[in-house]
């Protein structure tokens, strides 16, 4: 079996948290030094770096949320001075700015070797070609799984999102080996292939490495079957790295967290206790080697549980559950990260008031849509047909600066979205993934 980094997938657990005590040590001493919020932190717990002297101290930190990155936008958490960061990405805050992190030329070379972990682990090889449908932009997506793949010497065919049609075409003549997507594209691809009446077996791809948004083996055995590929999961979030925080192995009984780069804990999301080995509860990731954004003890939101149990593959590296929820009310639609709260202000904004409205989310075939629904105010109301049209222009606009997704718009009769006590359900989430 093909494994990247031996040295440290199958390293011991004692020589492993050795390994993540120092690590963990130095990052400490790192945001003491260089980050304001966290000095401020530490100091108001009266937590000193020399005090964190075993792993079981780490719950001495103190947790860090979104809400935290948002007040220090953009730059306020960089633990380096911007010259020394090489690349910024981003991804969507809570308000209506977005979370921006950074990486030195270092970050970037751990961040290819993570990402080729989990490519390596499914059999992913310097012989294949490897098409990334991921927008290239402010995304992680894109850039760490194309870095990963040339990190292994595959070939990468940057494609980037776009007509599903021309990603057929392209899998057909380049001979991709290797789709990099989030589950829901690539069903929609399978989708298309069958209502063109292309055999999927008449490709070449074998292996789909899918992520960025929840899925569920039902999903997995539509994708693998429409597309005949092995479909596997790897997960990440931008603010912790991107992708490569976790990935399967061709056992697929849970993804492996690189464990000597980040270390996770499962809090109980309500009082913010650590939960023992193997109780559900939200993620939390500290980080050990990133220079430019370092986070100490980052509530991913994400609700799993975590498997010590030795794996089959051979790697030591703890494996988490697939996500399948979240503790706040985040939506991811199309693969991007969406806030109820972002879509309430886009509304509030245009109106210039609060109005009344309703979020409707869908999925048809593998293509999620949301709808906002609002109801006419007396203000509204009041509006000719032609400004009311242009008040529902100005909300869609409104949600797609902030969000950059595109969503349908429409009035309705005053009290007509129906209620319970009194109040509207704010999200009607009628995907069923
Ligand atoms: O989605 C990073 C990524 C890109 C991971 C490509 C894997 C592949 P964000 O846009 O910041 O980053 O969204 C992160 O997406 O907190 C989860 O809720 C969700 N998510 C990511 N991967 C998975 C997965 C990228 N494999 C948020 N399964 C995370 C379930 C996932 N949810």
């Amino acid at each position: 079996m093909n494994i990247w980094d031996p040295t440290h997938e199958c390293i011991s657990r004692d020589e492993l948290e050795q390994l993540q005590l120092e690590r963990l040590q130095a990052t400490i001493n790192r945001v003491h030094k260089n980050v304001i919020h966290y000095r401020k932190q530490f100091n108001d717990l009266g937590v000193i770096p020399e005090n964190i002297t075993s792993l079981a101290d780490i719950s001495k930190l103190p947790l860090t949320s979104k809400d935290d990155i948002n007040r220090n936008y953009p730059y306020g958490m960089f633990a380096v001075p911007l010259r020394e960061v090489v690349r910024i990405h981003s991804s969507s805050g809570i308000g209506s700015k977005p979370m921006v992190t950074g990486y030195t030329k270092n970050d970037i070379r751990i961040w290819s070797n993570l990402v080729a972990r989990f490519m390596i682990a499914v059999g992913v090889t310097h012989d294949d070609l490897v098409q990334v449908t991921f927008h290239y932009g402010l995304f992680t997506g894109a850039f760490g799984l194309h870095y990963g793949a040339e990190t292994i010497g595959a070939s990468v065919i940057p494609m980037g999102t776009g007509d599903i049609e021309r990603q057929i075409m392209i899998m057909q003549d380049y001979k991709s080996t290797v789709l990099v997507s989030t589950p829901s594209y690539a069903l929609e691809i399978a989708f298309r292939m069958e209502q063109l009446g292309i055999n999927p077996k008449s490709l070449s791809l074998k292996v789909g490495l899918l992520g960025g948004e929840p899925w569920s083996d039902n999903m997995r055995a539509q994708i693998e079957q429409g597309l005949s590929i092995n479909a596997t999961d790897n997960y990440g979030l931008s603010e912790v790295i991107g992708p490569g925080i976790a990935g399967e192995c061709s056992c697929k009984s849970g993804l492996h967290i690189y464990e000597d780069a980040f270390l996770p804990e499962i809090i109980d999301p309500d009082t913010g206790k650590v939960l023992p080995a193997g109780a559900e509860g939200e993620l939390v990731i500290t980080t050990l080697t990133k220079e430019a954004f370092p986070l100490i003890r980052y509530r991913t939101r994400d609700i799993t549980s975590l498997d010590y149990t030795p794996c089959a593959c051979g790697r030591t590296l703890v494996r988490m559950k697939r996500i399948s929820r979240r503790s706040d009310d985040m939506l991811i639609i199309r693969g991007v990260n969406v806030y109820p709260s972002q879509i309430e202000e886009a509304v509030f904004g245009a109106a210039h008031s609060e109005a009344p409205y309703q979020i409707v989310i869908e999925r048809v075939g593998a293509v999620d849509s949301m709808e906002i629904i609002i109801e006419v105010t007396d203000k509204i109301f009041s509006l000719e047909l032609q400004k009311q049209g242009s008040f529902l222009e100005s909300v869609k606009k409104r949600i797609n600066t902030i969000t950059g997704i595109d969503v349908s718009a429409k009035l309705v009769g005053a009290r007509s979205l129906p209620r319970q006590d009194g109040k509207i359900t704010r999200v009607l989430d009628r995907r069923q993934i």
